[in-house]
């Protein structure tokens, strides 16, 4: 049997580039998401993904996930699931938005891992890669709940890795930086989207979702006994978080 690897947050940009690219480099993939209509998109490409739609959110969904890979060779988890959805100042800031960040990007790895790292234990092996982000380094302004949220998985992966030290799963955490996607501005901008498209204006080249996807892939390929800790991606036109090269 194919190694299985979970994926959530799959119905579109990095989630999706990541089924399929594990796909074709022979694991059977557990697409997790909530839209059915857009994991039955990703299905079709390729035979080697399986579906599941589940709200990491919710605490008795991620239980349907525990049951259906109950037994199987999980050896993979991405936990990719999360997003931004707002760009305020702290001070105009919606509380309720601070616990929806929170809650998807945090709390639902937290969810996904409790489910899936028991089978890994009884598999004998496995690797959770939790994608971060950049905003997890350094704070900016009007991204205070996303910020928060970041770092709050920065804490997650490294204190997982503690406390599964001397078992055979490895714990990376994958931390992008400007990445064009056709949602995660556009859903921090609740469908603006010329506000969103001001995001990448005059940047050259920004990452896409299956340039993460390659480095996702690349480390969970590795040998076993090889961990990526942590690893930093951005385009060349970002030198730093505030220090993006834009062509008039
Ligand atoms: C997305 C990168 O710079 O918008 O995770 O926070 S940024």
């Amino acid at each position: 049997m194919k190694p299985v690897a979970v994926v959530t947050g799959a119905s579109s940009g990095i989630g999706a580039a990541t089924a399929l690219l594990l796909a074709e480099n022979g694991f059977h993939v557990v697409a997790v998401a909530r839209r059915p209509e857009r994991l039955a998109e990703l299905a079709a490409k390729h035979n080697g993904i399986e579906t599941l739609v589940i709200d990491v959110t919710s605490q008795q969904d991620v239980a349907v996930l525990t049951e259906r890979l109950s037994g199987k060779p999980v050896e993979v988890l991405v936990c990719n699931a999360g997003g931004a959805f707002d760009f305020d100042m702290v001070i105009d800031s919606d509380p309720e938005l601070w616990m929806k960040t929170y809650d998807v990007n945090v709390v639902g790895s937290v969810r996904c891992i409790k489910a899936i790292v028991p089978i890994m234990s009884g598999h004998g092996k496995g690797h959770v890669v939790i994608i971060t982000s950049t905003a997890g380094q350094v704070a900016y302004e009007n991204g205070g709940s996303y910020v928060a949220a970041k770092h709050g998985e920065v804490a997650l992966a490294r204190t997982l890795r503690l406390e599964l030290s001397g078992q055979p799963i490895r714990v990376t955490e994958i931390a992008p930086g400007m990445v064009k996607t056709d949602e995660f501005a556009l859903t921090r901008f609740s469908g603006d989207r010329e506000k969103a498209a001001k995001i990448y204006a005059g940047v050259a080249k920004p990452l896409t979702d299956a340039d993460v996807a390659e480095a996702i892939r690349w480390s969970v390929m590795l040998p076993e006994h090889f961990n990526i800790d942590s690893m930093t991606i951005r385009p060349v036109a970002q030198a730093a978080q505030h220090k993006v090269h834009r062509v008039q």
